[in-house]
């Protein structure tokens, strides 16, 4: 179980405060989903996705990154308790929506990449550190409870 200092939690409170959950959520799965192609299979729903750009101005990729974004908030309040926090989402994304774990931890990746390109040198080497082993917690919690 990851720990996080209060340091570590001053700093991801800090980032969160400079995001803006709607263009980032929406940046950060459009990236997903070109950069990791394979990740559209459980998109098949959202319609256009014959292009980056088609991706990026998905409505319903914008839609879905900020859904994701916004619980993604629960994870910078709950940090002592990330497994519990996402026990849930666990049980659906491996019961109802077959997703594999491995696309959890691409997902923060690609959002420690957005938000360095968002916040530019306000996203200091500590701030990266501390962001990152958050989404690395969420994606070991969201791992769980996959049987
Ligand atoms: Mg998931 C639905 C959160 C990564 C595929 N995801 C959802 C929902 C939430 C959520 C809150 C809505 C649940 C509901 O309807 O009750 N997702 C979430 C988080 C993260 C994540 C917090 C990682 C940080 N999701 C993720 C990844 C994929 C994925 C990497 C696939 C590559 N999620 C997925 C799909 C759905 C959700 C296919 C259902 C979408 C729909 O049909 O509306």
């Amino acid at each position: 179980m990851v720990h996080f200092t209060s340091e570590e939690k001053a700093m991801v409170t800090k980032v969160w405060g400079l995001v803006n959950v709607e263009d980032v959520g929406g940046e950060a799965l459009g990236r997903l989903l070109v950069v990791y192609p394979w990740t559209q299979r459980f998109f098949e729903s959202f319609g256009n996705m014959s292009s980056p750009s088609a991706i990026m101005n998905n409505p319903k990729v914008k839609a879905h990154g900020k859904k994701v974004l916004t619980s993604l908030a629960d994870a910078t309040q709950n940090m002592d308790d990330l497994k519990g926090t996402f026990a849930n989402l666990s049980e659906l994304h491996c019961d109802k929506l077959h997703v594999d774990p491995e696309n959890f931890k691409l997902l923060g990746n690609v959002l420690v990449v957005v938000l360095s390109r968002t916040m530019g040198k306000d996203f200091t080497p500590e701030m990266q550190a501390a962001f990152q082993k958050l989404v690395s917690g969420v994606a070991n919690a969201l791992g769980s409870k996959y049987h």
